[in-house]
Order: structure tokens, then C-alpha cells, then sequence
């Protein structure tokens, strides 16, 4: 049976904009109350989707969150009409409307883990919607995130769907961003690589001093047991706390793997040598290419500048390689210049595809940020939800809803106007019929 990999992208809510709410995440923190354009967003994230379903890939799209979420400022004291709430917090607590404005369920690299069928003693896909717990604007994400997935991947005797974990710092889990799986095929057992930034239960352990590290190690070990992987199939690895305080937030910022191919930065991990030995044993015999970037290849800076590894790593219906790219790789000379070898060397890799996602990228979310991986069989894929898969028609469907929805300016000011709330709950509102999801907001229930 075929087995393929889907790329499930975040679609850019209405509410785009730059609150600088992400401590650690250096393009957030320098963008704070930059103007936005959540039209041009939108329409960025779509065109990737489209070009990537054009490639012959199955690429779906998932629904953004309800913005702002009036139900969490109303949890804090701000109370009265919809229009009050949002005046009262403008006024008396603006970072908090910022954060329940925020569009950050766009990077759906963050919305849950998935493991496949293949690694999964029970045979079917694993969802665990990550709680996010690190930053309030994202925590606020979970409850409904598993709402959309679970539309999306509806049919229980293919896929399980997890509560995310426990709402503690300890636990805390940052979904696939930290994730990565090694295998020689979609359908057949791989190796799924668990990156966590410390250890929540073990202060004597290594931790960065400056940023921090948002994903605990057991964290991912609960959801490694969540998913019924075995020993076999399960490596865990620290990432190197000295590169979360040079703003990799998340390993993703970092390294990137796809099928046989892990491609890293040599700092990205601690030690690295003793995690590969694993990787290698429980890999078994096939090759497998461990692409290393050095320091003199490539800077941490300019890694977390140009989002060199923030890249997807696509494996092509012709069995080729492809990165996708943002466009700032291709502007820093180091990073262009180590991409236009890299497709001449002897490894799997022989494209790659610039995108502008800058309106993303300004928010610390590169390509690889913005889709959520499922590897699915045939049998998984026809059971689906077909609305979510694109398409030409669900391309043309969903730029003309952004065309018609979004603004194409958004500033921190803008978000008192109580229009705001009515024209983002239009638009979700037929959004959810224009992808068939069912009630998913809670301003729907
Ligand atoms: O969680 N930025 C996101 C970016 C997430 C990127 N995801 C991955 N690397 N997988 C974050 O820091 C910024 C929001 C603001 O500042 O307006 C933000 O949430």
C-alpha cells in the first residue's frame, strides 16, 4: 500500500498582527508594533499550499482560532458588552488584548504531535493538541485546536485524539516543532526524534540561563506513551540550551529531518554523538544522511536570521528531495550560498523553493513552522475530511474568503474596534462551512 506525507498548513486568521509576545523568539520580540497585513499573510500561506499541492503533494489546510477570544479577557475581569471587554482591557491591560488577538495558531507545527500508524502498537494516526503552556497567547490555543483536528481527522478507526497535557510549566509541550521522525518510507516503522529544551522535574540538568526552553523532556516522553511507541522507535535528545539563548526556541529553528535525510546545525544538540549512535541502531541498516552544517558554514545567527532549517524537506513524487525555503535564505549570502552547494552534493536533496512568508517569518514562523506533518496510508488519506485538502477549487475558494474577510493593515490600535470581533467571526463562521468542519468555535456552540 502507498504511504504518503501530508503537509496540513495553519491558514493566517484575520487578526494577524505584531504584538512582540514571544520571549526567546527573536523576529517577535523586534517586530513588536510593526504594522501587519493579515490580507498579504493569508494570501502568502495560501500560495505555499497551492505551489506544494501543485508539486504533487497532498497539502491540507487547518482552521485558525476564534480572535480575539473574548470568552479568556472576560475569565480576567474585563466584563460588559463585547465592546466594553475590549475597550476595558485596551485600556487597563493592552498586552492582554494583544494576546487574545493573536493569530499564533498559524504555526500549526506547534498545534499537536502526530505520530503515524507504522510506529503506533495500535495501528492508527496519534494527535496530541501541544498545551503551549510557555506563553499565555499560545496557551489560550489547545481546547480548540483539538476541536479542528479532530473534524479534520474524524474517523476513530484510523485516528486517536489525546487531551493535551497537563497545564504545567513541567510538562510543557510545544507539538511537533520538537519532533521529528527518521524512516525509509512513510509506511514503514521509523524513528521519531524527541528534542526537549530541559528537564521539568530535574532542576541539576542542563537549562538555558537567558531565553526559555519551552519543551520539557517529559513532556515528550508522555506523549511518546500517549502514542504507544515503543523503546525501538523512540529516541529523545537534548537541544544545546547555549542556541535557545541565541533564539532557537524551538528545535525546528534548527534542525529538520525528513525520511533518511536529518539536516543540522552541529550546535543544535548536546550530545550529539551518543544520540546518533542511537539513531543509527534503531534506524537499522539502509543509509541514512546525517547533513551536518558547521559553524564556519553557517552561523547560529544566521540560521535563526535566515530560517535555514525552518525549511521543509519534501520528498517528491519523482523520489527527489525538495527545501522549501523562505525567502531570507536566499537574501543571506552565507545561507544562499550553502543551499545552491548542498543540491550539487552527493545527498538526497536536489531542489530548492524559495517562498515569501514574510509576513510569517516577521513573527519568528518560517516554512517549516507553518504546516503540521501527517503521514498517512491511501485508506488514511481517503478518510480525511476532503474539504481540508487543497485543491484548485479549494484554492480559489479560500482566496477569494481572504480577499473578501481581511484587512490588509492591522495595528495595535485597530483592535479596540468592537467591528473587529464581528468581522473575524464572519469570516470563521464561513470558513468552517467553506472547509464542512462543523461547529468548531465556541462562538458557534
Ligand atoms: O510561538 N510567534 C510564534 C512562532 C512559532 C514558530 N513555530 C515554530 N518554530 N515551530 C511563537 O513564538 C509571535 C506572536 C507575536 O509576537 O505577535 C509568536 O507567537
Amino acid at each position: 500500500m502507498n504511504h504518503l506525507e501530508a503537509n496540513f498548513d495553519g491558514l493566517v486568521g484575520p487578526t494577524h498582527n505584531y504584538a512582540g509576545l514571544s520571549f526567546g523568539n527573536v523576529a517577535s520580540q523586534s517586530n513588536a508594533a510593526a504594522i501587519s497585513n493579515p490580507k498579504a499573510a493569508a494570501l502568502q500561506g495560501l500560495a505555499k499550499m497551492k505551489a506544494l499541492h501543485d508539486m504533487g503533494m497532498t497539502q491540507g489546510v487547518l482552521a485558525p482560532q476564534q480572535r480575539p477570544d473574548l470568552n479568556v479577557l472576560r475569565r480576567l475581569g474585563f466584563s460588559g458588552t463585547d465592546a466594553q471587554v475590549l475597550d476595558k482591557a485596551y485600556r487597563e491591560a493592552p498586552s492582554i488584548l494583544l494576546a487574545a488577538y493573536s493569530a499564533s495558531s498559524m504555526w500549526t507545527a506547534n498545534a499537536a504531535t502526530v505520530s503515524p500508524s507504522a510506529d503506533s502498537a495500535d495501528r492508527k494516526v496519534h494527535f496530541t493538541p501541544a498545551n503551549l503552556v510557555n506563553k499565555f497567547h499560545r496557551s489560550i490555543e489547545p481546547d480548540v485546536t483539538g476541536r479542528i483536528l479532530k473534524a479534520t481527522f474524524s474517523d476513530s478507526n484510523h485516528f486517536a485524539h489525546h487531551q493535551h497535557l497537563p497545564e504545567h510549566d513541567q510538562f510543557g509541550d510545544e507539538g511537533a516543532a520538537n519532533h521529528t521522525r527518521l524512516c525509509r518510507n512513510y509506511g514503514e516503522a521509523g524513528v521519531q526524534l524527541f528534542v526537549y529544551g530541559r528537564y521539568g522535574f530535574d532542576a541539576s540538568q542542563p537549562a538555558p540561563m537567558k531565553y526559555p526552553a519551552r519543551q520539557t523532556r517529559e513532556a515528550s516522553e508522555a506523549v511518546a506513551r500517549l502514542h504507544q511507541l515503543s523503546d525501538a522507535n523512540t529516541v529523545y535528545i537534548q537541544q544545546n540550551p547555549d542556541v535557545i539563548d541565541q533564539g532557537v526556541f524551538h528545535n525546528d529553528v534548527i534542525a529538520v529531518g525528513n525520511q533518511n535525510v536529518l539536516f543540522y546545525h552541529e550546535q543544535a544538540f548536546l550530545n550529539t554523538d551518543a544520540a546518533f549512535a542511537e539513531i543509527r541502531s534503531k534506524f537499522g541498516d539502509s543509509p541514512l544522511h546525517f547533513i551536518r552544517v558547521g559553524t564556519d558554514q553557517v552561523s547560529v545567527l544566521d540560521a535563526v536570521k535566515s530560517y535555514l532549517f525552518n525549511t521543509q524537506i519534501l520528498t517528491l513524487p519523482s523520489g527527489e528531495m525538495a527545501i522549501i525555503a523562505p525567502t531570507e535564505c536566499q537574501e543571506n549570502p552565507a545561507v544562499h550560498a550553502y543551499l545552491s552547494s548542498l543540491v550539487t552534493q552527493d545527498t538526497p536533496i536536489k531542489q530548492v523553493h524559495y517562498f515569501d512568508v514574510k509576513q510569517s517569518m516577521q513573527n519568528g514562523g518560517g516554512p517549516a513552522c507553518l504546516r503540521l506533518r501527517v503521514a498517512l496510508s491511501e485508506q488514511e488519506k481517503a478518510a480525511v475530511n476532503a474539504e481540508s485538502l487543497m485543491s484548485e477549487r479549494k484554492y480559489a475558494e479560500l482566496t477569494q474568503w481572504v480577499e473578501k474577510h481581511y484587512r490588509d493593515r492591522l495595528t495595535a490600535d485597530d483592535l479596540r474596534d468592537p467591528q473587529m470581533v464581528v468581522e473575524s467571526y464572519q469570516a470563521l463562521d464561513q470558513l468552517t462551512q467553506i472547509l464542512k468542519l462543523g461547529s468548531v468555535y465556541p462562538f458557534q456552540r
